[in-house]
């Protein structure tokens, strides 16, 4: 039984993980076909260093566009597959920028300090430990917020995964980001807004962490507040 375990634990340590496709009232697109192809697409490898470039969109070849731009509207609810499943335990978060005018989501890189959060999942704790609702999903979604604004933006999944965490660098990041044109949206004002990198430290309390023991008694994800619109 012992042997058993251990070689489950050492399977499911190295399922990586990538964010392809979008998925959308109820169906799933081409895979890079709205998502700008990760530097991970063959290995699923995770990004570990929060200060690189890649913690933005992880793109294989930054400034290479996906093929099209997805129309969504306000409002309605929008995700990612995962592939071909979230295998760790972590923290699930989703972040939008707007493509600034002269701009279009296609030609944008989304540098500098224009990233708002649209949701955060932690985990839920009990006596016995944290449970992740993310894991093992193969499809995550939120919704667009109604009073965001239409008009193009880049939408950035990112699940965090925590089981070797304890040391900085030890945190997984599995991104992508998709190109959306928001439609029907309204007037808020999105924010605090925050860049890729910048966002996060390595040592910031939801991203070093021991996620076993001893239990942590709270979670807090990294980043800024969720936007609720
Ligand atoms: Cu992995």
């Amino acid at each position: 039984m012992k042997f058993l375990g251990a070689l489950f634990l050492a399977a499911t340590a190295s399922a990586h993980y990538t964010f392809p496709a979008l998925v959308a009232g109820g169906s799933t697109t081409g895979a890079w076909q709205y998502v700008r192809k990760t530097t991970n697409y063959q290995s699923n490898g995770p990004v570990t260093d929060v200060t690189s470039n890649q913690i933005r969109c992880y793109e294989l070849s930054p400034g290479t566009p996906a093929q099209g731009t997805y129309e969504v509207a306000a409002g309605s609810t929008i995700g990612f597959t995962a592939q071909s499943s979230i295998t760790h335990p972590g923290t699930l978060q989703f972040y939008m920028a707007k493509a600034p005018s002269g701009q279009t989501a296609a030609s944008w890189d989304g540098s500098g300090n224009v990233w708002f959060k649209i949701f955060e999942q932690g985990p839920t704790i009990t006596a016995k430990g944290l449970s992740w609702p993310s894991q093992d999903k193969s499809q995550v979604t939120v919704p667009i917020p109604k009073s965001l604004p239409s008009g193009e933006y880049l939408f950035r999944v990112e699940h965090i995964a925590l089981h070797s965490a304890a040391t900085a660098g030890g945190a997984q990041f599995y991104i992508s980001c998709a190109q959306v044109k928001v439609t029907g949206g309204g007037s808020g004002t999105p924010g605090p807004l925050v860049s890729f990198p910048g966002a996060y430290k390595a040592t910031d309390p939801g991203i070093m962490l021991n996620i076993y023991y001893p239990i942590p008694t709270s979670y807090t994800p990294p980043g800024p507040k969720v936007w609720s619109g």
